[in-house]
C-alpha cells in the first residue's frame, strides 16, 4: 500500500504485517558544540570541576575554553587514575553538545557469511570455506532474514560479514539492491572499509569505483568496523591479513567524497599501547577534518574467547568507561561517541551516557561477532528496555534513524524528520 501525504511521501513496507513508514521533509540540522550556548540546552554538570591530579588541570582549562586536546593530553587522560574527572570533562562536553538526549536506534544486524579468508587473530566470527560453522547465505536466505525477528519496524540494517574468497561482486550488489527493493524505507548501512577493499580486489575495481557501485545498488552508509588499531606494529599481531591503516583511512576519505557518511570503530584493550590509541583518535580526527564523513565514533572493547589471543585478559570496568571518556575529549570533530551496549554490557552502556557517550546503539536482533567471541550479553532488546536504560540515566532518550533524524512512532508505523 503506498501512500502521499502533503509533507512527503508515505511509502509502505510489507513483512507478514501491516507497516507504514513516512519520511517528513523537515530537516533536523546538527548544532556543532562551539556555536551553543551551554545554558540553551540545559547542561547538568551542575557540580564544579575538582581533581589533585596535577596533571588534569590544564587539561580541564582547555575543555572549558573549548581548545583543541593534544597528544600529550590524550595520553595524560588515558594515565589519570581520578576516572571523576576526566569523566566530568567528557560529560561537560557531551552536554554541551547534545544536551541530556542520548540517541538509541531500531536497527536489525544481518550477518551474509562468516566465510572469510583473512583469519585475523582478533576475531571468533571468521571460519574458511567448507569448515565446520562455516555458512553463507543465499540470497533470498538474507532477504528472510532481514524480514525476521524484531517486534518492531527496523529503520536500518547493519550487514557485515567476512571476506568470502568466491562470493562475485554482483552478489553484493544484489544483496543490496533485493532488500532495497523489498526493505525502501531502511537504511542499509553495509560493508567495512576492510570489505571494501576487499571487493574492489576481487572485482578488479578501483575503491571509489567499488564505492559508487554499491551505493547506486542502494548502499546508504558505512558502519565502522576493521579499523582496529592503525599502528602497524599491532595489527601485525591482531589482524596481519588486513589493509593496514593508512589504506582504511582512504578508503573511508573516498567514501566520504561520493557523500556516503560513515563511522569509525577502535578495538582496544588486547596488546596496544596508550600511544597506539591516541595514535589511532589523531588519524581519525585529521580526517574527519577533511572530510566530515564520520557521524559516531565507537570504541570496541576486546572480547578474547575463542580467538587466537584468547589468552589475554578482558577489559576492566574502568578501561571502558575511560576510553568513552577519552574519545569524546580528543574527537571534538565527531558528532557522536557510541557505548555499544552489545559490547560494554547495558550496565555499563548506561553508566557510559554520563561519561562521553550520546549513543548506545540498537536493538540489533542477532548479534553475531561477539557472541562467537564469548559475549553474555543477550543477542538483541526491545527498544523499550533501551527506552528504559536511557531513563534511568537520568537522559532524554531520542529514537534516531541512522543519519541521526529523530524517529517518531505510533503503534503500526514510524515518521522520520528529514
Ligand atoms: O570490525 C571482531 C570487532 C567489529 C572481535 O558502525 C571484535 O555502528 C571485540 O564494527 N572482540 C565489528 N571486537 C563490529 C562493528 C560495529 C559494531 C556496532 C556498531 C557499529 C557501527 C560497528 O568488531 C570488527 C572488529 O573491530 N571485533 N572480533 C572480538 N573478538
Amino acid at each position: 500500500m503506498v501512500m502521499v501525504s502533503k509533507e512527503g511521501v508515505v511509502r509502505s513496507h510489507l513483512v507478514g504485517r501491516k507497516v507504514y513508514f513516512v519520511s517528513f521533509v523537515v530537516f533536523t540540522p546538527f548544532v556543532p558544540h562551539n556555536s551553543t550556548a551551554l545554558s540553551s540546552i540545559g547542561v547538568t554538570n551542575s557540580h564544579p570541576f575538582q581533581t589533585d591530579d596535577v596533571r588534569l588541570k590544564p587539561i580541564a582549562e582547555k575543555v572549558l575554553a573549548r581548545e583543541r586536546l593534544n597528544t600529550d593530553d590524550a595520553l595524560a587522560l588515558y594515565r589519570a587514575g581520578d576516572i571523576l574527572a576526566v569523566g566530568w570533562m567528557a560529560n561537560h562536553v557531551r552536554e554541551r553538545m547534545h544536551g541530556d538526549k542520548a540517541y538509541f536506534n531500531v536497527n536489525r544486524h544481518i550477518n551474509p557469511t562468516n566465510v572469510c579468508v583473512a583469519a585475523c587473530r582478533l576475531c571468533a566470527f571468521g571460519r574458511k570455506k567448507d569448515t565446520p560453522g562455516s555458512y553463507t547465505m543465499a540470497l533470498e536466505e538474507a532477504f528472510e532474514t532481514a524480514a525476521s525477528g524484531y517486534s518492531e519496524a527496523v529503520t536500518e540494517f547493519h550487514i557485515v560479514g567476512g571476506l568470502h574468497p568466491d562470493l562475485p561482486f554482483q552478489y553484493f550488489l544484489d544483496l543490496i539492491s533485493g532488500l532495497k527493493s523489498r526493505f525502501p524505507q531502511v537504511h542499509l548501512k553495509a560493508f567495512t572499509m576492510v570489505e571494501v577493499a576487499y571487493l574492489a580486489k576481487r572485482a578488479k575495481l578501483s575503491i571509489a569505483e567499488t564505492l559508487r557501485q554499491l551505493k547506486e545498488a542502494g548502499v546508504d552508509s558505512l558502519p565502522g568496523g576493521g579499523a582496529e588499531i592503525f599502528a602497524d606494529r599491532v595489527r601485525h599481531v591482531i589482524c596481519d591479513h588486513k589493509i593496514d591503516g593508512s589504506e582504511w583511512l582512504d578508503t573511508a576519505r573516498l567514501a566520504h567524497q561520493i557523500g556516503l557518511k560513515s563511522n569509525a570503530t577502535m578495538l582496544y584493550g588486547h596488546v596496544e599501547n596508550d600511544e597506539d590509541r591516541v595514535d589511532h583518535l589523531m588519524k581519525l580526527r585529521s580526517l574527519q577534518d577533511e572530510t566530515n564523513g564520520f557521524q559516531t565514533f565507537i570504541p570496541l572493547a576486546f572480547h578474547p574467547d575463542n580467538t587466537a589471543l584468547q589468552h589475554l585478559p578482558k577489559t576492566t570496568g574502568m578501561l571502558d568507561i575511560k576510553q568513552i571518556a577519552v574519545s569524546r575529549l580528543v574527537l571534538d570533530n565527531f558528532p557522536h561517541i557510541k557505548a555499544y551496549w552489545q559490547m560494554m554490557t547495558a550496565k555499563i552502556a548506561q553508566i557510559a551516557l554520563r561519561f562521553g557517550a550520546d549513543d548506545i546503539d540498537g536493538t540489533v536482533v542477532e548479534e553475531k561477532i561477539y557472541h562467537d567471541a564469548g559475549a553474555t550479553t543477550p543477542q538483541g532488546m526491545r527498544r523499550q528496555d533501551l527506552i528504559r536504560l536511557i531513563k534511568e540515566a537520568g537522559r532524554e532518550p531520542v529514537e534516531r534513524d541512522t543519519l541521526y533524524r529523530p524517529v517518531m512512532r505510533t503503534e503500526t508505523s514510524f515518521t522520520v524528520a528529514v
